[in-house]
């Protein structure tokens, strides 16, 4: 029926989750923007590493430490190379997104003063605002938003408008989280430069469906979280290029971060290790490296292709349901379908679906902003992976049919 391109059946096998049942149906897991299933091939690199060579790393000349220290700068080199930043020390190993932002807000503070100005898009996730928000407190600095249209693109000309010598920070995310909308980041990151500006790109969103390329986008800062692309949690990455890594104070202070302590004075550690204080997620790190192997053996094209064939199946068969709405309706979207029903609360449905062994994200998805320009409490969002199918579209369909007639 579509052209898959992909042997779903045989990746499908690589997810022990996805032979589960829930509340006696197999599950169908449609919450992969929350955070995606993790295939047999990254869970045996964990239990690997915790199984035979366990050991901190930079720290111990003994065998064991000295092959994690390997492990865990392959898997840094391995993310290096797949989203082409020109140097491994340009990644820094973070917790996820939330913490890769809030190093860059603090890593700031000094540099922005009153009247200066940083621009956040109307569609960004809590972690792209609060952090700012934040960092406008300690400065004096002003925040300003990049307008949004009903469609649930970016307004380009109101972009523009706002743009100043002023503008200091540009923010914005790659893909939404609650719309689903490919935002056009080169054009943004084009244009905050031509005023001076700096960008950080939130990328958690794309990662798992588009390989973006540091040095193409020339963005001065990109972040990724591993667990929305087939990797662990607690893991993920900041890219930051060099001169402004090099510029930034370090976030936290601890062990591993440091050249030299005296009570007298410390001096910091060189890149990457001037961001990484403390003991890192070892494995995590290392899984993250071979979760981007493993999408990488399935390649990012064909993972975007298959994708975009189910959102426009699964569009075409959400719409035909009698009052069903889907917010974010732009050009250029990831499989991501945000809906309501008329005069139905999406809690209501996502509590229905769950019942049938269906998951899906209910309420305000972290981006409450979105929603209060739409006027609703929330939304149901269903979020598709290379590993759903179109028999479980079908699934939803039907399921989200049958809520409608139970509650309307
Ligand atoms: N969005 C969702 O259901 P962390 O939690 O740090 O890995 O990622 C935060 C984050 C930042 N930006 C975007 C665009 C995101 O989508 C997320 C996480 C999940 O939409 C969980 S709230």
């Amino acid at each position: 029926m579509i052209d898959t391109g992909l042997n779903i059946a045989a990746i499908r096998k690589d997810f022990p989750i996805l032979q589960r049942k829930v509340n006696g149906y197999p599950l169908v897991y449609l919450d992969n923007a929350a955070t995606s299933q993790t295939p047999r091939q990254v869970i045996d690199v964990i239990v690997d590493y915790y199984s035979n060579y366990n050991a901190n790393i930079h720290r111990g000349v003994h065998a064991l430490s000295q092959q994690a220290t390997d492990a865990y700068e392959q898997a840094r080199i391995k993310v290096q190379k797949h989203f082409n930043a020109a140097l491994p020390r340009e990644i820094i190993f973070t917790s996820g997104t939330t913490h890769s932002i809030n190093l860059v807000a603090s890593g700031f503070t000094g540099f922005l003063k009153e009247g200066d100005q940083v621009l956040v898009s109307a569609m960004e996730h809590h972690s792209n605002i609060v952090p700012w928000q934040m960092l406008c407190e300690r400065s004096g600095a002003t925040l300003k938003v990049i307008p949004m249209t009903p469609e649930g693109e970016l307004d380009m000309e109101g972009f523009a408008s706002q743009l100043n010598t002023r503008t200091k920070m540009v923010f914005c995310n790659h893909v939404s989280n609650a719309l689903g909308t490919i935002n056009p980041i080169e054009t943004i990151i084009r244009k905050a430069h031509e005023v001076g500006a700096v960008v950080l790109v939130d990328g958690a969103q794309a990662a798992p469906h588009i390989k973006a390329d540091m040095q193409k986008l020339d963005v001065d800062f990109y972040t990724v979280s591993a667990h929305k692309m087939c990797g662990p949690t607690g893991v993920g990455i900041l890219y930051g290029k060099e001169e402004w890594l090099l510029k930034m104070p370090p976030y936290q202070g601890g062990g591993e971060m440091i050249e030299e302590v005296r009570f007298e004075k410390t001096t910091y550690a060189g890149l990457p290790h001037k961001f990484e204080a403390g003991t890192p997620n070892i494995a995590g790190g290392i899984a993250f490296g071979a979760a981007i192997d493993y999408m990488n053996g399935i390649g990012m094209e064909a993972i975007a292709h298959y994708e975009a064939e189910l959102l426009a199946y699964a569009t075409q068969k959400l719409l035909a349901i009698q009052g069903l709405r889907i917010y974010g309706t732009g050009r250029e979207k990831t499989a991501v379908i945000s809906f309501n029903i008329e005069g139905i609360h999406p809690y209501d449905i996502g509590t229905l679906l769950d019942q049938m062994g269906i998951a899906v994200r209910t309420g305000h998805h972290c981006a409450q902003p979105i929603m209060d320009y739409f006027k609703i409490p929330g939304t149901v969002r269903a979020s598709f992976s290379f590993y759903n199918t179109v028999e479980e579209v079908d699934r939803l369909a039907a399921a989200v049919e049958k809520a409608r007639q139970m509650l309307s």
